[in-house]
């Protein structure tokens, strides 16, 4: 069974300071998809004007780029059946009165700037923003042996 579909999830710089990383890496892993790239990124204007390009001249602009750069950002690439829709929903919705439990946003903040994490919108953003965090050669296809090791 092979599914190509990736998007791109980061943990936010409030999310790193907060000690969230591995949580939320595990709820990634725990609904069963894989990771095929990860790194630590302290990010510039000039990467998030372009990962945010739509939201360029918009009133919390300015604001939300130096919260952005308030730290170190960790930049993900997940692949697997419907990962980007299902990201979203593992991630929730962007207004923080619109947060279900269970979900990351509505588990761990109230703050619509600082909410922990960062999704791809649509298969055409994660394409777009996987090659704009990472090179070619920092993503890794590889396969489970589960099936070897569970009996
Ligand atoms: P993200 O791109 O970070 O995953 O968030 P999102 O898709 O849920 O929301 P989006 O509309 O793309 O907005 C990007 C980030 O901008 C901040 N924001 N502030 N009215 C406001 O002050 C406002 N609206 C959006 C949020 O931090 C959101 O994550
Ligand atoms: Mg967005």
């Amino acid at each position: 069974m092979s599914h190509s579909e990736r998007t791109f999830i980061a943990v936010k710089p409030d999310g790193v300071q907060r000690g969230l990383t591995s949580k939320i890496l595990a709820r990634f892993e725990d609904r069963g998809y894989k990771l095929v790239g990860i790194k630590l990124i302290q990010a510039d204007e000039q990467l998030l004007s372009q990962h945010y390009a739509e939201h360029v001249g918009k009133p919390f602009f300015p604001k939300m780029v130096s919260f952005m750069m308030s730290g170190p950002i960790l930049a993900t690439v997940w692949e697997g059946k419907d990962v980007v829709k299902q990201g979203r929903v593992i991630l929730g919705a962007t207004n923080p009165l619109s947060n279900a439990p269970g979900t990351i946003r509505g588990d761990f903040g109230i703050d619509l700037g600082r909410n922990v994490c960062h999704g791809s919108d649509s298969v055409e953003s994660a394409n777009r923003e996987i090659s704009l965090w990472f090179k070619k050669e920092e993503l890794v296809q590889w396969e489970s042996n589960q099936a070897k090791w569970i009996y």
